[in-house]
């Protein structure tokens, strides 16, 4: 039997700090910025606030190098604004979780600095080497290296550290139980000062198989879909760490926690989330936000761009998984991934408005707990950087560095990223036409869209047909009505190319969802009916064209459709 919760029923809405709103002009966004914006995170009708990395970081990869988990990054504000913060959020009545990088630190962190200044240090144990004696270690990938390699040599130990992202940015070695304790430590700090939970980065990663195996490509492919992300995430001891930091932290809060659950399939998602196990509340899986990318290609979309036949299938064996245990989470855009709408819509003058909606209503309508980003609800687009100097991100920069060493298609790999690139999903913030779009009265740290002057909040703040408004209304309806929160969702047409449609159904109530996802008008199947008596919740176009008693879906329409018994 599923109990119902409050991180059930909420709706998530992510701040990128950076990018959201800066205070005192240095170009960079902070806690005072995101307290002066909290008017409009409420007016969402949201319930929960997660605001990406603040502490003390170099910002190799924006605040995901931790150099010290219990101080505030200088140039985000103090510890006096982020406790200010937090009673801020709560005072609007919604509650604010943090996120917590745990399975690395910055190579900055004092723990690595002692740690790789001797091998006889305490601290080199809080660490996982590999020592030259044995010769060259076991191919690891390193996401944001520039060579790809996954171990970076360190001269003073005579020996190799591991580093799953980038050389800044050392694995922390959780078979060291000093190691656990310290970060248990970390997490109690925080819930203690009156956060309400995290989401924790990287998570699946933590374990590792210290036995070192040769991990070969052909290995990769068999066992692991190809996917390194799928070797690190099923490390031996995962689970009996997930369990030991419930006894000693969850198990004392009331706190929600949502890993960020790359390299993990539907079938191993309750191993994760059913609470009988006592490890954690949710996962962010990845297979929805990859769809359409070809296996084993850096972020390349297929030609075709993804199929939404195979975008269904995932998205419902996700909920079939989670259907009697756990509970999901559903995000289409965030700060590692293109925008939500380039990405899964059609981000021209013509089609962005209504495939923005029509993205809304697929993210609020599902059993899953949704995960809003910060400027989705006013239709932020990629920004397209033509020049690789436009991007700061570490992944772009070192990617590019990888393919221009190895004489690869570097023209290619920009085209790519056009689409996928993460810093598309970070341009600042667009709060009105004013100036850097009111994000900043310095020189912002990244490039604002040029479109800031049609696509921001003042101008959608009080128009009702707005994309802001829309999604306002479409918070407020699934917080009343309960079967789209806790229906069962049934999958309807799962084989038609264009539309997704579903009913969310309790005893009393249904309410069928129907999806154009493309920018031609489709008619619904002859054996697809149109329920009789059934009232219009949802729509993003004035109304609904038949034809012979077919429903007619318009270019990029969404509809929610409430049958009540
Ligand atoms: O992401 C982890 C992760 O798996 C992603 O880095 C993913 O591989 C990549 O973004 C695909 O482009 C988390 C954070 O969300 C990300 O911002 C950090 O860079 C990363 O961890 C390292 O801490
Ligand atoms: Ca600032």
């Amino acid at each position: 039997m599923r109990m119902n919760t409050w991180w059930k029923e909420a709706v998530i809405y992510q701040v990128y700090p950076r990018s959201f709103k800066d205070s005192n002009g240095d170009g960079i966004g902070d806690l005072r910025g995101i307290i002066s914006k909290l008017d409009h995170i409420a007016s969402l009708g949201v319930d929960i606030v997660w605001i990406n990395p603040v502490y003390a970081s170099p910002d190799r990869d924006n605040g995901y190098d931790i150099s010290d988990y219990r101080a505030v990054q200088p140039g985000m504000g103090t510890m006096e604004d982020l406790r200010l913060l937090i009673r801020k959020v709560h005072k609007k009545g919604m509650k604010i979780i943090m996120d917590m990088v745990i399975n690395h630190t910055s190579d900055d962190h004092i723990w690595f600095r002692e740690a790789c200044s001797s091998r006889d240090n305490p601290f080199y144990s809080y660490y996982h080497w590999w020592p030259v004696e044995k010769g060259e270690p076991p191919h690891r990938c390193g996401f944001f290296d520039p060579a790809g390699k996954g171990w970076h040599y360190n001269e003073a130990t005579r020996s190799w550290y591991l580093h799953y992202f980038s050389e800044h940015q050392p694995d922390l070695n959780w078979e060291n139980p000093e190691v656990r304790e310290q970060l248990y430590d970390i997490l109690r700090y925080w819930l203690d000062m009156g956060i309400d939970g995290f989401r924790l980065d990287a998570i699946t990663f933590i374990s590792k198989d210290t036995r070192w195996p040769y991990v070969t490509a052909m290995i990769l492919k068999d066992r692991y879909y190809g996917d390194w992300g799928h070797y690190y995430a099923t490390g031996p001891r995962i689970h009996e760490y997930l369990k030991e930091m419930y006894e000693k932290v969850w198990r004392h809060y009331d706190a929600v926690t949502i890993a960020e659950a790359p390299g993990i399939t539907a079938d191993e998602a309750n191993l994760f989330v059913d609470p009988r196990r006592k490890e954690l509340n949710m996962v962010c899986h990845f297979e929805g936000i990859m769809a359409g990318y070809i296996p084993g290609e850096f972020k390349k979309m297929a030609p075709g761009g993804y199929s939404l036949k195979e975008l269904k299938k995932i998205y419902t064996d996700w909920d079939g998984a989670l259907s009697s245990r756990g509970w999901g989470t559903i995000y289409l855009g965030n700060h590692d991934q293109p925008r939500m709408i380039s990405h899964w819509g059609q981000d021209d003058d013509k089609y962005r408005d209504l495939s923005t909606k029509m993205l809304f209503t697929f993210l609020l309508t599902m059993r899953a707990t949704p995960f809003i980003y910060n400027g989705d609800e006013i239709g932020m687009v990629n920004i397209r950087f033509q020049h690789i100097d436009d991007y700061q991100d570490i992944e772009t920069l070192q990617v590019y560095q990888r393919i221009k060493d190895a004489g690869g298609d570097v023209g290619a790999f920009m085209k790519d990223q056009q689409l996928a690139g993460r810093d598309n999903g970070r341009t600042p913030f667009q709060w009105n036409d004013r100036a850097n779009a009111g994000f900043t009265r310095g020189k912002p740290w990244l490039k604002v869209h040029p479109n800031y002057c049609r696509i921001n909040v003042a101008e959608q703040q009080d128009d009702p047909s707005s994309v802001l408004n829309f999604v306002r209304y479409l918070v407020g309806l699934r917080k009343s009505i309960p079967a789209l929160v806790y229906g069962k969702y049934e999958l309807l047409l799962p084989d038609h190319p264009h539309i997704y449609a579903y009913y969310r159904r309790t005893d009393g109530d249904c309410c069928m969802v129907l999806l154009n996802f493309t920018s031609r008008e489709v008619v619904c199947p002859p054996e697809f009916s149109i329920p009789v008596g059934g009232e219009i919740v949802v729509n993003n176009y004035a109304g609904v064209r038949e034809r012979e008693r077919h429903w007619c879906l318009l270019p990029f329409q969404g509809l929610v459709c409430r049958i009540k018994k």
